[in-house]
């Protein structure tokens, strides 16, 4: 067929029409009932309808001009709104502006109609996110593989003080920005055996048999460039019954309870696990995992035969997986398979070329969160790729014997099976052993992976290892979410910030002149005001506008202890009591974050922030002072509002145990100081500020595990006064008053010599820098010059840098212009 074009002119100028045929037609919609919700879909259409034309183009530019292909594997994509989005990047937002003028509403309040796709839990999948977007902006031939989930992250209430987890069935209204691709449709196995052959030539091959397979069906969403007509993919799977599925297991007489056991499948696919940092096992778990690479695999090798037929003797230097955390690892057996199985490799050429397009990324230092896998689950739900992990340890463990002769512990140690009465599956093994490139995403992260948890297999392969500090992207958090201080800076710097970050340097001289300061200041307090609105429509609490915000959001999880930061409330909230407040600046703290549904102490800490809250808040002597706000369902367009208001960003986890952070660098880049820790990115974040601009305190990675060696809380609460009435007022009961004992496992842990987060031997130091706080925020004109600086350093945190260094050092791919 002839195809048909339409000129971008033809279609601009009918932006009106076409909202009101989308109303009417698309969406059947009556005139009297036009609303901001019907408006947003059909805006939302239009604007997709805009992008489809790139969309295809850069597909096919993309397959006839790359040398290489990047595919980022991810159990999570946390993206949150996409309408604002796209709107900036295809420069439409004046055209939308006037279109909308004439129903009488505004772009934000349409904009705020749109469902966040919280398809992640926290730092992994944001990045994930924020790395799609530098891709699409940077023009490079990347795409997104995740999956489709009915559910994404839970809705988190409160009752009572304590989480409360609600479904978040996001996709409910429809999902205008996915495009259904049945054409792609993959089939996935499980369960069954192997079987071992002989072929017609004679060559031994094995067959997976009488597995119980599950369709992927694949549905695209777009991922538009800055003004460069470039979109990129996400490709997101659904998990669907096979209709012979049915047929197998169910005889005909039950053929309504046949099609009812479809669901059997579609489990896959359902839901989110809203674990961050602690694996539990779970076979569905595993299930995703595997469903996610296997569908995916198979989409790269049948798009790779259509062009190549099967000559793949290019196929590893054309092809890039970028594992996001263990979670894809299946990734390493599951190529090994397909090039064995399905396209007769030998053994040898497909471990080459499944090493030649592997890389790994590790995202966290915590034990507790490396994924393991009992092998007798993994044997019986994905039994030919156990044998395959089997030979692979196999032949790994004979080449590490011949290269470091009778070192039996170091056997046992790299052994990709962790033996035992009931061994495991050992992922990050797995990963390491199948990649060409191993990365941390810091610098202390990669250095710590070195010398501590990967440290034989650095020794065995030194190069593999290399370092790409985290970033975010810049559209989102601060073009988009901070227009005014975004305007500021246009009006003296120009706009190239927007995709050359480095650029933002060019502001700091005008940090000098007390006239741009003042404008710096008037933007701060547009934001803060907006922050005010947000929270007291969430919370009905007001926080009073001349007071310091300082705010902490982030997941919540004993090590990037929430805890110290409460214990720091409830010092302000006594020496308000005791009268001691002379110099004293007023104060909103404001926690927000969720806690994993099985993570006792962290729904402990969730309940603790409240109780605390309501006796702050409720204090007549605090009223002008201290307010203390724990926001309720902490997502990607709450912290849209936050991060422009922030005056004082919080990131105090122990120092060791944050591998880079990300919000702490939206803060920075909207003008926020860090009080932090030397910890993850908190250093870089700090050589790029300079120290004068930030409030260190704490122990460094090294004093903390000299500290683990003979540390006494007891001793250090009883020498210091203030530390012991902190401590006598949470054990005493005044914030438990109608529940006693209640947080008695939160004091007992601090006052554990083996606690893991060592919260009270970091407290004194973090009490004495929030004095420091306290006395620079005094003086209104030097903490903006300092905001300013902050804001002027951080060029070096945005993903664009960060998806740089992948494209050069990793990938090897180039811009398709
Ligand atoms: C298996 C359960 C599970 C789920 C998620 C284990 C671990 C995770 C993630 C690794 C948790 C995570 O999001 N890590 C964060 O990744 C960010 C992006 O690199 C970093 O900035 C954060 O420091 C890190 O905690």
């Amino acid at each position: 067929m002839n195809p048909v074009t339409f000129t971008t002119a033809d279609i601009l100028n009918n932006f009106d029409d076409e909202i009101d045929r989308h109303l009417r037609i698309t969406l059947g919609c009556h005139a009297d009932k036009v609303d901001s919700d019907y408006l947003a879909r059909a805006l939302m259409i239009a604007v997709r309808d805009r992008l489809v034309q790139a969309w295809s183009n850069t597909q096919a530019r993309q397959t006839a001009n790359a040398k290489r292909q990047v595919y980022y594997l991810s159990l999570e994509f946390l993206i949150g709104r996409s309408l604002s989005n796209a709107v900036a990047n295809l420069d439409l937002e004046d055209t939308i502006r006037q279109t909308l003028h004439k129903y009488g509403v505004e772009l934000e309040e349409v904009a705020s109609q749109e469902h966040d796709a919280g398809l992640g839990n926290g730092g992994l999948g944001r990045l994930a996110a924020c790395f799609l977007d530098s891709c699409a902006n940077l023009q490079l031939p990347v795409v997104g593989y995740g999956l489709r989930y009915e559910y994404g992250m839970f809705h988190q209430e409160v009752e009572n003080g304590r989480q409360i987890e609600k479904p978040d069935h996001w996709l409910r209204n429809g999902n205008p920005w996915e495009l259904e691709r049945p054409d792609h449709m993959r089939r996935v196995h499980f369960y069954g055996h192997t079987e071992h052959y002989h072929d017609r030539t004679g060559r031994p091959k094995v067959r997976w048999a009488n597995s119980q397979d599950v369709l992927a069906m694949p549905f695209d969403m777009p991922i538009p460039g800055y003004r460069n007509d470039t979109v990129n993919t996400l490709r997101l799977w659904k998990a669907t019954a096979t209709d012979e599925f049915d047929l197998q297991e169910f005889n005909a007489g039950s053929y309504t309870e046949a099609v009812a056991a479809k669901n059997m499948a579609e489990q896959i696919t359902m839901v989110l696990y809203p674990n961050d940092s602690s694996e539990n096992g779970k076979e569905l778990r595993l299930k995703q995992q595997y469903f996610l690479v296997s569908a995916s695999l198979q989409d790269v090798i049948s798009n790779w035969v259509d062009r190549h037929g099967n000559d793949f003797t290019e196929f590893g230097a054309a092809n890039c997986f970028q594992l996001n955390d263990t979670h894809p690892a299946c990734a390493v057996p599951e190529l090994m398979r397909l090039l064995m199985d399905d396209y007769d490799f030998e053994w040898d050429d497909a471990w080459k070329v499944t090493q030649q397009c592997m890389a790994y990324t590790n995202h966290t230092l915590l034990p507790e969160a490396l994924e393991r896998w009992s092998v007798g689950l993994f044997s019986n739900l994905l039994p030919r790729l156990m044998e395959i992990i089997h030979e692979i340890n196999n032949r790994f463990l004979v080449s590490v014997a011949q290269m470091y002769p009778s070192d039996e512990g170091l056997l046992r140690r790299v052994s990709l099976i962790e033996d035992g009465e009931h061994p495991h599956v050992r992922m990050a093994y797995l990963a390491i052993v199948g990649s060409f490139s191993v990365n941390g995403v810091a610098g202390l992260h990669t250095d710590l992976l070195k010398s501590g948890l990967f440290r034989d297999f650095h020794q065995i392969w030194p190069n593999k290892f290399n370092n790409k500090t985290n970033g975010v992207t810049q559209r989102r958090w601060l073009a988009h979410c901070n227009p005014a201080l975004s305007s500021l800076l246009t009006s003296r710097i120009g706009d190239e910030w927007i995709t050359r970050l480095e650029k933002i340097s060019d502001i700091r001289p005008f940090a000098e002149e007390a006239d741009f300061r003042a404008e710096w200041r008037v933007a701060r307090q547009e934001n803060k005001q907006r922050l005010i609105d947000f929270v007291e429509q969430e919370t009905g609490i007001v926080m009073m506008p001349e007071a310091l915000f300082d705010i902490q959001v982030k997941r919540i999880h004993e090590y990037k202890r929430q805890l110290l930061n409460v214990l720091h409330v409830i010092h302000l909230y006594d020496r308000i009591q005791r009268g001691d407040t002379v110099g004293m600046v007023p104060r909103c703290v404001l926690i927000g974050g969720k806690a994993a549904p099985g993570y006792y102490i962290a729904k402990l800490i969730v309940k603790l922030i409240n109780n605390v809250a309501r006796v702050v808040n409720v204090d007549e002597k605090c009223q002008k002072l201290l307010k203390l706000i724990f926001l309720p369902n902490y997502r990607v367009t709450a912290m849209e509002v936050i991060c422009p208001a922030t005056e004082l960003s919080e990131q105090i986890s122990t120092a060791g145990k944050e591998a880079s952070g990300t919000g702490n660098m939206k803060f920075m880049m909207n003008g926020a100081l860090t009080i932090g820790t030397l910890d993850g990115a908190n250093i870089e974040i700090r050589e790029n500020t300079g120290d004068e601009n930030f409030f260190l305190f704490g122990m460094d990675a090294a004093e903390v595990a000299r500290c683990r060696e003979n540390y006494n809380p007891d001793a250090i609460i009883a020498a210091d006064p203030q530390i012991d009435t902190i401590m006598r007022m949470l054990e005493g009961g005044r914030f438990s008053a109608d529940e006693p004992g209640v947080f008695s496992a939160l004091t007992e842990g601090l006052r554990n010599p083996y606690d893991s987060w060592l919260t009270i031997a970091d407290l004194r130091s973090f009490i004495d820098a929030q004095q420091r706080v306290n006395q620079a925020y005094k003086d209104q004109d030097a903490w903006t010059r300092m905001s300013i600086l902050n804001t002027a350093s951080s060029g070096w945190f945005s993903s664009d840098r960060t998806i740089s260094q992948y494209a050069d050092d990793i990938w090897k791919v180039q811009p398709v212009k």
